[in-house]
């Protein structure tokens, strides 16, 4: 068993060919050139390329990286537009001076952003990748925090529909093919094996990419996927209109409640181990804590009906008044601050919504800068579902067949946390059975080519949560796609504050690590997968 930190990615991967080496006749760094006509769809407009010499990192939370020093890479930076669109995209391509490990990366984005540019390069550069990523045009030139959403409109107020439609997918294409392009002119050879990784926002890129440019990566590891329908984009306030319409609650109330969940359904999975395996049969009497008093930072807090009632709405799927259940929302046992934080303002306790959904609010659903979610009624809710149907498609890889990544050879890993802050792990469930019933030829299963692995108390891309997740994903997803072994678990982990370590093995989908009955709960002996 090899456990490393928490984030994990331990295992650098090791050179595929010693003989990948830079050789003298390949061009130097500053000569790097492409021609315009390079892909059909774009057009390059500029490359610029200098050698940086030992970059340093730290780690960057919520991100799929860990901390980098030392780093020597080659840095380009290569500019293009889109044939038909008026956009301007700034690509980052990094390769290693040093020791290139033969292989490609490319890295998503997160939230309204579709890659971190040098951010993004650093941790796949440090393990010996050739890496790119593009902002997708979404800075606007870096002008503006793609994650504002401003770049939804245009500057006269019109919905700027080749980014809002591109949003989800273009940038990791065009990142392969320029970032392809760059490797084997830089080191004399094509990249044995392409790769992308990337969560949440990033996951959804990965999953776009397999279905639509099932060419591009060999091995695509897709973490805590936002495959949500556009309907569902309202989903992000739903505990803010919940709090506006009944009472907003300090924090704390919201803890206390957290611990009470996971301590009446921890059980239900047979092993007392403090984590929720079975969020789907957790029914928590929400008004069983109404009338407790408890120590609130010193204050005494006496939990209300009120609050009972915002917990359990929050907890449940909101319903149109057509009865149709909208999506799923966080589960039982998931952390509350990620979509229902509150603060004191001027004396009272208001919410504080999450960011990108403010942005898409306000941007993509009412094309109003102004629009305010706190302001948001049931009705108002109803509405934006409606009016966020209109994305359905632009959001999601439809029509979820993946049987070109499949018949190609492509992997595709996945991992979702049970205790996901933001986007609910049934919506990933709900799209691996449309992509097992849609991929043509399926003969009974997908896991000849997608594995996804549920972590039980993990959160959303390695942030927050209290359960054990992936330690090295990329590593297991290296060696399905390199030496055809097929992850049967996949090891996680979690260090807690008393510096003790659970571990678990993750088991693919449908499959969950079942205690033994037995044993250490905090080892992954004590489990395993049925
Ligand atoms: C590399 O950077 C580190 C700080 O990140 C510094 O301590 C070290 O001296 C640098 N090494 C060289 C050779 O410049
Ligand atoms: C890479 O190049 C870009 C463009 O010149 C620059 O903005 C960026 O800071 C460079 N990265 C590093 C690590 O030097
Ligand atoms: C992008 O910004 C750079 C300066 O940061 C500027 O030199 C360049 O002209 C801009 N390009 C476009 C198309 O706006
Ligand atoms: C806004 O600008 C875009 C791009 O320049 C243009 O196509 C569109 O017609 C303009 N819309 C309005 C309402 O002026
Ligand atoms: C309540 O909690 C605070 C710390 O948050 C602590 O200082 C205080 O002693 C506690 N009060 C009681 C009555 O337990
Ligand atoms: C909750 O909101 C407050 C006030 O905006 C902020 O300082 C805090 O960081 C937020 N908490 C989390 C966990 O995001
Ligand atoms: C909030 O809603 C009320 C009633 O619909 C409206 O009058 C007010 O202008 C809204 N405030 C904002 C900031 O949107
Ligand atoms: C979007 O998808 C949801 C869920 O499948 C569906 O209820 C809704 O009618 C769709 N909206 C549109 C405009 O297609
Ligand atoms: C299903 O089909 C795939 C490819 O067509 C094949 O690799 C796999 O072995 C098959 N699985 C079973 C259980 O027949
Ligand atoms: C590559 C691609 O699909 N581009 C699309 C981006 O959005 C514009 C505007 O809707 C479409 O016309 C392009 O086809």
């Amino acid at each position: 068993m090899k456990v490393s930190t928490p984030l994990g990615l331990v295992a650098a991967h090791g050179p595929l060919t010693l003989a990948l080496a830079v050789s003298p006749r390949t061009p130097k760094c500053a000569d790097l050139k492409l021609p315009p006509q390079l892909d059909s769809s774009f057009e390059v407009l500029s490359v610029n390329s200098v050698e940086v010499y030992n970059y340093s990192q730290p780690y960057v939370l919520g991100s799929l990286g860990y901390p980098v020093s030392g780093l020597n890479v080659c840095n380009i930076t290569v500019a293009i537009t889109h044939t038909n669109d008026d956009d301007y995209n700034i690509l980052r391509v990094w390769l290693p001076l040093d020791k290139w490990n033969g292989r490609f990366q490319v890295t998503g984005g997160g939230g309204l952003s579709t890659g971190y540019l040098d951010v993004g390069n650093a941790p796949a550069a440090s393990q010996g990748y050739a890496t790119a990523n593009s902002e997708g045009g979404l800075t606007l030139n870096q002008t503006i925090d793609s994650q504002s959403g401003s770049w939804f409109l245009r500057s006269n107020g019109s919905v700027n529909n080749g980014l809002v439609e591109n949003y989800s997918f273009r940038a990791t294409h065009d990142a392969a093919v320029v970032g392809k392009a760059l490797t084997e002119q830089f080191y004399g050879a094509c990249p044995e094996f392409s790769y992308y990784t990337g969560c949440s926002q990033g996951g959804k890129q990965g999953f776009w990419a397999a279905a639509h440019n099932p060419d591009d990566f060999d091995g695509i590891l897709a973490a805590s996927p936002a495959l949500v329908d556009g309907s569902a984009i309202p989903m992000l306030v739903w505990p803010t209109v919940v709090m506006e319409e009944t009472a907003v609650p300090a924090q704390c109330v919201f803890n206390q409640y957290l611990a009470a969940i996971i301590e009446a359904c921890d059980v239900l999975d047979g092993a007392r181990d403090g984590l929720i395996s079975d969020p789907e049969n957790c029914h928590f009497d929400t008004t069983s804590l109404v009338g407790s008093v408890f120590n609130c930072s010193g204050e005494d807090v006496t939990i209300t009906s009120a609050h009972a009632e915002v917990v359990s709405k929050i907890l449940q799927s909101p319903k149109l008044p057509s009865g149709e259940q909208v999506w799923w929302m966080i589960s039982p046992g998931t952390e509350f601050w990620g979509l229902a934080n509150t603060t004191l303002q001027d004396g009272k306790f208001v919410p504080v919504p999450f960011t990108p959904g403010i942005a898409f609010l306000r941007y993509l659903i009412y094309h109003d800068p102004t629009y305010d979610v706190l302001n948001m009624t049931y009705a108002d809710f109803d509405e934006a579902v409606a009016l966020a149907g209109n994305y359905n498609e632009t959001f999601l890889p439809y029509p979820f067949d993946y049987s070109a990544f499949r018949d190609r050879g492509g992997k595709l890993l996945s991992w979702h946390g049970l205790a996901d802050q933001f986007i609910p792990h049934q919506g990933t469930l709900h799209f691996y059975d449309v992509i097992e019933s849609n991929t043509r030829s399926a003969n009974g299963s997908i896991d000849d080519f997608l594995r996804l692995f549920l972590a039980p108390g993990a959160g959303h891309c390695y942030l927050g949560g209290y359960g054990p997740a992936p330690v090295d994903p990329l590593s297991a997803l290296v060696d399905w796609v390199e030496a055809g072994v097929a992850p049967d678990t996949l090891l996680a982990a979690l260090t807690k504050l008393d510096s003790t370590t659970i571990t678990r093995d993750l088991c693919p989908w449908p499959m969950m690590p079942i205690y033994h009955g037995q044993g250490d709960v905090s080892a992954e002996s004590s489990f395993s997968c049925k």
